[in-house]
């Protein structure tokens, strides 16, 4: 017998067929925490159901799936972005002791308990708004102790909030102060220790690295996913945010899962990335809070038929952004993406993004039952209202947010 049954509801499975995998009049039958059945309501089988529940008419979707954060961090941005707003330069700031490293310190006089907490609060916000998958990355610890924190507070989140968390290891985000005049002693550090302590304690799904004129090259990123790879952990990649350094194409080479940023991704890069299964994941809110003008090649990308993911980024210095679907709104107003690719971008091919894809990301028979209930009346309006409440409900591995915990 199914645990639950929905109706009176219409369903954006976002697996292909219709636009939106739609379908209208549907029926979702939960049993275990999985999608038993999903169809329309007049080919419903009559198994019996425990619960049924009809949804006025609501649409539900694949739970959205943020596919890049640095959810987990101390301290913020604020002052250092209203200096920002005053004219003070990027440079004079870092000089000032800004930047990444001020939130490097600022993480590292934190406790754990306290991570967990901020970071909890950002994740159930964005509950609020259909999320049930986000994926956080460390790299404001810069040392092992203060990295492995980080990640054991990613984790608890996911014990705290009802959302599935994956973790990235990005030890290579910014060279810390004490190594400040030894770049080849802080690679060795993450190469020969952290990566393989954190791979032995199983703190870190995947490895990351920020590849840029300012943080780490080619090569040395490369150096870091070998080690991730020999440990047995799936690597992507910051690639082309500020300029094009062959991120995108070393990402490919490695059979990275993605490639992250790549406003100032070139036709190789591209090519590489569709040759290899390489997803791109656009930021568009950094791109937003950065003010930048170069977009990501949108246009070339569908084309080649590189798949394309949307995630917030979220990170104190960037984009400071808890809004996925304010996020969806700026990839369609901001990098051209059609509403259709753009929530895909947040569940479909953000599910591939992190290797999930054979669990979460569409509304199909044996994935989670990992579902958004919206109140709208065309899948199209989740991109289209900027900060309405649109979410009706929200099921966690088919448990619904409105049911008392057990
Ligand atoms: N790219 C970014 O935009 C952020 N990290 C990264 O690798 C910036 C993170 C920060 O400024 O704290
Ligand atoms: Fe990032």
């Amino acid at each position: 017998m199914w645990d639950i049954l929905l109706r009176d509801c219409h369903a954006a499975t976002m697996a292909g067929g219709e636009p939106y995998g739609a379908i209208r009049d549907a029926a979702i039958a939960i049993e275990n925490g999985r999608i038993a059945w999903i169809g329309a309501v007049r080919d419903c089988p009559r198994g019996e159901a425990r619960h049924v529940r009809r949804l006025d008419g609501a649409w539900v979707t694949p739970g959205l799936i943020d596919c890049h954060t640095h959810l987990v961090f101390g301290g913020n941005r604020a002052h250092e972005w209203e200096m920002r707003r005053q004219g003070a330069t990027y440079e004079a700031i870092a000089q000032a002791g800004g930047g990444i490293l001020s939130t490097v310190r600022a993480t590292r006089a934190e406790s754990e308990d306290r991570l967990v907490e901020t970071a909890s609060r950002r994740a159930q916000t964005m509950t609020r708004q259909g999320v049930t998958t986000v994926e956080i990355k460390s790299g404001y610890g810069l040392d092992l102790e203060n990295e492995m924190k980080m990640l054991r507070a990613a984790a608890r989140v996911g014990e705290r909030v009802a959302v599935r968390v994956s973790r990235s290891f990005l030890g290579a985000h910014a060279l810390p102060a004490e190594f400040k005049h030894d770049r080849k002693g802080y690679m060795d550090l993450i190469c020969d220790a952290m990566i393989p302590a954190i791979g032995h304690c199983r703190l870190a799904d995947s490895v990351d690295a920020f590849c840029e004129t300012i943080a780490f090259t080619p090569d040395e990123a490369g150096r870091v996913f070998a080690a991730a790879q020999a440990h047995g952990l799936t690597v992507k990649l910051h690639a082309e945010q500020l300029s094009d350094c062959g991120g995108a194409a070393l990402a490919a080479k490695h059979g990275a899962l993605s490639a992250d940023h790549l406003e100032h991704l070139s036709e190789s890069g591209i090519a590489a990335m569709a040759q290899a299964g390489t997803i791109a994941v656009l930021l568009p809110a950094a791109f937003y809070f950065l003010r930048e003008t170069r977009k990501p090649p949108v246009a070339a990308l569908r084309r080649a038929g590189v798949p394309i993911a949307i995630a917030t980024d979220c990170n104190p210095g960037t984009s400071p952004v808890v809004a996925p679907l304010i996020v969806l709104n700026m990839a369609c107003t901001l990098f051209d993406l059609t509403p259709e690719e753009a929530l895909a971008g947040m569940t479909r091919q953000a599910a591939r993004a992190l290797g999930l894809e054979g669990e979460i990301g569409t509304l199909e028979a044996g994935k989670s039952a990992d579902l958004a209930v919206w109140h709208i009346s065309e899948p199209a309006e989740l991109a289209y209202w900027i900060g309405a409440d649109l979410l009706a409900d929200r099921y966690f591995q088919g448990r619904s947010d409105k049911e008392k915990p057990a």
